[in-house]
């Protein structure tokens, strides 16, 4: 089985990737320069496997996906995660599931608001009472993050795990568009321990 990731430098396929690679598993990267991403997203080639045009895609032999944590939860389930997930009869279990999903579906929409109408849309499209609304927003799930992190080096008690890798990304998203700096102290150090990972300096460093 071959196993390919569509990747776009700076991406949430960062967090498949990472994953990838604590697993041990045999892929292929395609790199997709940042700034062709969205021209190449329109291809026909690439609306054959991904008619949203977003990253990343997984395929796994004959089988397409999207969606950066469900493909992270697809590849624990089927290939061996080890302790990147928690068994499921350890206490750690709810947490982790929890954290894996919070990263995107808890989080993901209020970063994307701040950034959206702080960065991204023309200026003239901007509206800084929802810029305003999603800083507010993200303020409250970095609380509630920090308080869940705790004096603690991982979120989970066993160690680190995918759970990690998927609130990374999203707090380095916050870091691209300038937006971390006033995270609670616990958070910067969670994140400046996960920043030394191996595994996402080697991912990370992947450029255009
Ligand atoms: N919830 C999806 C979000 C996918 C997504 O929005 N990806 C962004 C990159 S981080 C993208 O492809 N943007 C290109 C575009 O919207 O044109 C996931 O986690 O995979």
């Amino acid at each position: 089985m071959t196993i390919t990731l569509y990747h776009f430098p700076q991406s949430r396929s960062l967090r498949v990737a990472w994953l990838l690679e604590e697993m041990g598993l045999d892929y292929t990267l395609k790199t997709i320069p940042r700034a062709k991403a969205r021209e190449y997203a329109k291809t026909p080639e690439y609306q054959a496997i991904n008619p949203l045009g977003k990253y990343p895609t997984l395929i796994d032999g004959d089988m397409t996906m999207v969606e950066s944590v469900a493909i992270m939860d697809y590849l624990m389930h089927k290939y061996d995660a080890g302790s990147l997930k928690p068994a499921v009869d350890t206490p750690d279990f709810g947490p982790y599931t929890q954290w894996l999903h919070f990263g995107e579906s808890g989080m993901g929409m209020y970063v994307i608001m701040l950034f959206a109408h702080s960065y991204l849309l023309p200026e003239e499209h901007r509206s800084p009472k929802i810029a305003e609304w999603g800083k507010e927003e993200t303020r409250k799930c970095l609380e509630f993050l920090a308080a869940g992190l705790g004096d603690k080096d991982y979120l989970c008690e066993s160690g680190f795990t995918a759970a990690d890798i998927s609130i990374f990304y999203i707090l380095y998203l916050l870091k691209i568009i300038r937006q971390f700096d006033d995270a609670p102290d616990n958070l910067k150090t969670y994140f400046d321990r996960l920043k030394q990972n191996p595994a996402w300096q080697k991912i990370s460093a992947i450029e255009e």
